[in-house]
């Protein structure tokens, strides 16, 4: 057994660490020192390279090749039962002070912290290989761009990031040779994939990561939640930018005036299907592009806010997906596409609930066991996911590579709630925006592990996401705001409440379009609207209903306001601010004060 790393080039000579940023060499061959791998392996996201991890991931049965006839070069990977989903419990903040990290974040002292997780890393990796992953978070020439590095000992995690990220070389040469450079420094191990060593620590200061124990998605692919967000958010805060959980999606009129709008919505509640909507035979001529899924930077430019969209692929929920409600996603997974805890059919095929056509006679689940349609399992996880590359998508926006970014002229929040909140309204102004975002509450979904259907609050959707004190993360809202001459206007949908026999009362999806329209009137100046308390509210006609199959009745019930459900939720804001322990702004209770005023009068 040998103390001492491994040589740092591949025997291979895949990849070339030679050319890469001192710093970065030191902190890898620190982290091979610690966890000893058998070789280390330096990514450079080649077709080769992927060739190469695609045959040795098939071998070790990381991953299943599914039918190359129907679905050409995609995958399937089983993950481990018990790792299906994120972690929140187990996910740390970890700053110098308790209060940095805020009363939404577990926060554990730093040092403490690093000191365990060396404990758990030494020897990790020994008689595995680490890969090195260096990878771009942007497009090339934005300014937002960042770079990060992910140590990892995890194949199916270098198949991923070359979906979710630029990987290889590009981001070597952006980061540049000077020690001093900004660049994420991301370590994964799989560890023996066991809850009680599971852990995703963020450790802002340093622009660290370290995550153990787990091989799912939003835990492992330290691009996406870890960085993009977590630690994105806090360096957003000091450098006056921001990271949110937004889709950001173009729409274009017939008459080829387009506006870009971004829109957080929780986990698992209608991004990817938003961002890539498809408009209903009535909306001739419209046309919606997707820039992103997920996430957004946002930066102020001439008074207005332009996004970008970080990522370069989706790691989207499978099962509900269908050439029904999701076309666009359809057509970008049917090639070159990793799914994970979906069924396998007999023909190869991947299958979950939801998809179109006869449900297979037989197929085997995403245990690995036999199921059939009367078993009482799901086929598919519920938090079944698919990597795809965002350039299979046919409504990818053609300006996704724009280093300014796009010019967001609504911002929309939005939650899965059964009852209280109507289809859309919009905020009197940015900061009664911001406390619609603040107070936002959704029912909890398969994408993070726990209690499925229970209404929490999840402002702006950041409630896993935001790597600092959440009152400072709505002081930077404000702040925001007051440096926009231009700003957004800012919404708040639901497409999921539910008459009382418990079913949908709006059609969705691809539907969703006509409230994205009344949202693009209400930027244009044209559509119409009456004041309520909760902010403007559509009435019946001010939507375009036309060729839409719904009753009279149901347009009333999700336009309403019911008075004594707003009481309730009322108190509900105010229990959500208590329990913050003080740090929410001023402004925000105001905004609550003249809320409840509002209903009074
Ligand atoms: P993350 O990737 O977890 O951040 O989720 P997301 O916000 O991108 O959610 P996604 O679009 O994948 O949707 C999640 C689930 O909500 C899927 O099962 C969809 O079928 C369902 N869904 C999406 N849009 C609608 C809608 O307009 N109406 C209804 N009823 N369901 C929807
Ligand atoms: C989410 O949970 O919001 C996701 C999936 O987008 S994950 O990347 O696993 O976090
Ligand atoms: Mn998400």
């Amino acid at each position: 057994m040998t103390n001492s790393a491994p040589a740092i080039f591949p025997p291979s000579g895949i990849g070339d660490a030679r050319s890469a940023n001192q710093a970065v060499l030191d902190w890898v061959h620190d982290i091979a020192t610690l966890t000893e791998p058998e070789n280390i392996f330096w990514c450079d996201g080649s077709d080769q390279e992927n060739d190469f991890l695609v045959a040795e991931s098939i071998k070790q049965n990381v991953l299943i090749k599914l039918n190359q006839k129907t679905i050409p070069r995609s995958y399937l990977h089983r993950s481990n039962p018990n790792d299906v989903a994120r972690v929140e419990q187990f996910t740390f903040v970890c700053t110098p002070t308790k209060e940095e990290a805020g009363p939404t974040n577990n926060w554990s002292e730093p040092a403490e912290m690093y000191a365990k997780l060396r404990g758990l890393l030494k020897g990790a990796m020994r008689g595995r290989t680490m890969f090195v992953i260096p990878y771009m978070m942007g497009p090339p020439d934005s300014p937002l761009t960042k770079v990060g590095f992910e140590i990892t000992d995890s194949k199916y995690v270098v198949l991923n990031m070359r979906i979710m990220t630029r990987m290889g070389e590009v981001a070597v040469k952006r980061l540049g040779s000077d020690l001093n450079a900004e660049w994420n420094r991301g370590v994964h191990s799989l560890l023996d994939v066991n809850p009680e060593r599971r852990f995703i620590c963020h450790f802002p200061q340093d622009n660290t990561i370290i995550s153990v124990g787990s091989g799912y998605g939003g835990n492992v692919l330290l691009s996406k939640k870890c960085f993009a967000l977590r630690i994105g958010t806090y360096l957003a805060r000091t450098q006056g930018w921001m990271a949110e959980h937004m889709l950001i999606l173009g729409v274009e009129s017939p008459e080829g005036k387009k506006h870009y709008v971004a829109a957080a919505f929780p986990s698992a509640c209608g991004k990817t299907n938003f961002a890539m909507l498809i408009p209903p035979a009535h909306f001739k001529g419209w046309k919606v592009t997707t820039v992103g899924d997920d996430i957004a930077w946002m930066q102020i430019r001439d008074g207005r806010l332009y996004a970008v969209n970080p990522e370069n692929g989706y790691f989207g929920v499978v099962p509900g997906t269908s050439y029904k409600s999701n076309p666009n996603a359809m057509k970008s997974i049917a090639h070159d596409t990793i799914y994970t805890n979906v069924a396998l059919t007999d023909d190869g095929d991947a299958w979950w609930e939801g998809k179109d056509g006869p449900r297979p006679a037989h197929a085997v689940d995403w245990r690995g066991n036999d199921w059939t349609p009367e078993s009482k399992e799901k086929a598919a996880h519920p938090n079944s996911r698919f990597t795809t590359p965002m350039r299979n998508n046919p409504a990818l926006d053609p300006d996704v590579e724009k280093g300014e970014g796009v010019p967001i002229s609504a911002i929309i929040f939005g939650g899965r709630r059964s009852d209280t909140v109507p289809l859309v309204y919009q905020a009197f102004d940015w900061d009664h925006g911001v406390y619609l975002g603040a107070t936002m509450a959704s029912e909890t979904t398969a994408a993070a592990t726990g209690a499925i259907g229970q209404v929490r609050r999840d402002p702006m959707a950041m409630l896993p996401f935001c790597g600092y004190n959440i009152g400072d993360y709505f002081q930077h809202w404000l702040d925001i705001g007051k440096r926009l001459t231009n700003p957004p206007l800012i919404f708040n949908v639901n497409w999921f409440r539910k008459g009382v026999k418990g079913q949908f009362l709006w059609p969705g999806f691809g539907e969703n379009m006509r409230v994205l329209k009344w949202i693009i009137d209400r930027c244009e100046g044209t559509g119409g609207a009456l004041k309520s308390p909760i902010g403007w509210l559509p009435s019946p006609h001010d939507l375009d209903l036309a060729e839409l199959d719904i009753d009279h009745k149901c347009v009333a019930e999700i336009l309403g306001i019911d008075h004594e459900e707003w009481q309730r939720e009322l108190a509900a804001h105010k229990e959500f601010f208590d329990s913050l322990g003080g740090v929410v702004p001023e402004k925000l209770l105001e905004q609550r004060e003249q809320l409840a005023v509002r209903f009074k009068e």
